[in-house]
């Protein structure tokens, strides 16, 4: 599964350049057969304006947000796109420079204002960005588009408007969550943020937000914290990007990525700070795994999981057997903050800085904990991991914390598993065997990957010249194997007279079914959703959406 291809001719770079959203949906030329069944649309959201005037973006994360979506219908595909009207946009747009702070971008003061109003600018403090570039999901009957801020904005998913920006710090005390939620099968989502309390308290709140309501009241109104996790270290909280859940557990990863708190929240009115400033690495924390009980919610403060250090962003999957807690994990070894290597990386850069950045920076590997759930003084020393079919151990030591050491599921050198995705209505939370992802060579995506974590067989579905994006899985109705259904990503091929298309792989053996291409180019989309149409291939519990 490691990729041999190199990029030297750095055609990449053309999927981080600034393209026009649509005026109406464009058709798209078919080869193949795109399955009939497939009647939805995928939805999927990515940076699409790189720069304001002669103000570049330097980080990845803040392109304004540009809404994607394909839709399918009898075999037939159409394109469309919009940019979200985010206030960091729209002020952009009018103000024809940067003026709201993106992730690693600053926005400088108006040099047209004068003193008076720009000392007033100073004292309305942070302005945090509405820019939700990352993902978009359903919430009750809705579609939002998401970031990592307390800011998320509700869009049309068939007009892809945008309807309305939704401040959760409102409704629940977080000051951000995570763009990877988690859903029961009743729509009840689950979410995780940090919180910068008062008085400098701190901690993760995971946040419930109940389905869509009979009396169409606003869900977010029911919405509550469910309960709160510790963060390891006074003043500084670590850096979140997702967590674990199954029916009964809440898993979460606390990574020795840390937001110094001071920073973030003095400096940025002293000016020309933004969010990567206010990182750092704890070169001796480790890496800890917080467990909580879902119904009732409990923080399990006995089990104090503790392993050498990784930065950690997407969970793959968790489920519970034989009183263990199975959790697989797309890591990356070592403390230092992957996304300062992404910034040298450079999206823009050659082949040849991008490859030096990679070099340098924290290696990935596709990993298995397994975390013991009951736990006894007396079996110090010993692995308490019986599992039958893993090398994974966990060993109780006696200041009490348990020390973990993974099974390492896939791994080559600077060739990561990434954007893992599963079958999540039939998997979420249980015992399962396949994950699919995007193959990131050098932090170049160029391959789609499928990993058996039972027995580590992979497979590839790759092109010359092609930069692909996370595959979602689409089940087939009425399907019972796990891998019975599709795969969708989207596809760039730069030098291409139709440089972009929605690829459809089956599942099964990552075979391309169909491509649906597109003469207009379309930049790189980091996560997404597919939603599921109307129509007969809509049956009862085919419905579901994939978060
Ligand atoms: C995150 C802008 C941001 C996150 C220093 C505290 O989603 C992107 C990152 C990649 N997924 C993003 C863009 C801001 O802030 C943290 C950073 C805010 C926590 C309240
Ligand atoms: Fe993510």
């Amino acid at each position: 599964m490691v990729s041999r291809v190199e990029h030297p001719a750095a055609g990449y770079r053309k999927i981080f350049e600034t393209v026009e959203e649509l005026n109406e949906p464009i058709t798209t030329e078919i080869k193949g057969d795109v399955p009939s069944w497939l009647g939805g649309s995928l939805l999927r959201m990515g940076p699409g304006l790189f720069e304001v005037g002669d103000e570049p973006f330097h980080h990845l994360f803040d392109g304004y947000a540009l809404i994607h979506k394909f839709d399918l219908k009898d075999g037939h595909v159409t394109y469309y796109r919009k940019y979200l009207k985010s206030d960091a946009y729209v002020r952009a747009m009018t103000e024809k420079r940067v003026v709201i702070t993106e992730f690693g971008t600053t926005a400088y003061p108006d040099p047209c204002k004068n003193i008076f109003s720009r000392f007033f600018t100073y004292f309305r403090g942070i302005e945090v960005t509405d820019n939700c570039v990352v993902n978009i999901y359903p919430i009750g009957e809705d579609f939002y588009a998401v970031t990592e801020t307390n800011y998320i904005t509700k869009v049309d998913p068939d007009s892809l408007e945008t309807l309305q920006r939704v401040d959760l710090s409102k409704y629940v005390s977080v000051n951000g969550v995570s763009a990877h939620p988690h859903r029961d099968a009743d729509g009840t989502i689950y979410n995780i943020g940090n919180c910068f309390g008062k008085n400098m308290s701190l901690a993760y709140n995971i946040i419930k937000i109940p389905p869509a309501q009979t009396d169409k009241s606003d869900p977010f109104e029911k919405s509550q914290v469910l309960l709160q996790l510790p963060s390891s270290e006074r003043l500084k909280p670590s850096y979140l990007h997702s967590f674990g859940m199954t029916d009964k557990y809440f898993v979460f990863v606390e990574q020795p990525v840390k937001i110094n708190l001071v920073k973030f929240l003095t400096s940025w009115s002293i000016r020309g700070t933004n969010y990567m400033d206010c990182f750092e690495s704890n070169e001796t924390m480790g890496t800890w795994f917080h467990l909580a009980k879902k119904d009732p919610a409990d923080y399990m403060s006995s089990h104090k999981f503790r392993t050498s250090a990784f930065n950690i962003f997407h969970h793959i999957n968790t489920y519970e057997e034989q009183g263990f807690l199975v959790v697989d994990l797309c890591t990356w070894k070592g403390h230092d903050f992957v996304y300062n290597y992404l910034y040298m990386a450079n999206v823009k850069a050659e082949w040849e800085q991008v490859k030096k950045a990679a070099l340098r920076a924290p290696q990935p590997e596709v990993r298995r904990y397994v975390l013991p759930l009951d736990l006894h003084r007396e079996e110090q020393g010993k692995n308490l991991v019986s599992l039958p079919y893993t090398t994974a151990t966990a060993v109780l030591l006696r200041d009490g914390t348990i020390w973990l050491e993974p099974e390492v599921l896939f791994s080559g050198p600077r060739q990561a598993f990434e954007f893992p995705q599963i079958n999540y209505s039939q998997c979420s939370g249980k015992k399962y065997s396949f994950v699919y992802g995007l193959g990131l060579n050098h932090f170049i995506p160029d391959r789609i990957v499928k990993l058996n974590v039972q027995t580590k067989q992979t497979w590839v579905w790759q092109e010359e010249e092609c930069y692909p994006s996370e595959p979602l899985f689409v089940p087939r109705p009425g399907a019972t194997e796990e891998d019975d259904g599709v795969l969708l990503s989207i596809v760039v091929k730069p030098g291409a007279d139709r440089p972009g298309c929605l690829l459809v792989l089956d599942a099964g053996e990552l075979t391309e079914l169909a491509r649906a291409e597109v003469d207009v180019m379309i930049p790189m989309t980091l996560h997404g959703t597919y939603k599921p149409g109307p129509g007969p291939s809509s049956q009862p519990g085919q419905d579901e959406v994939h978060v």
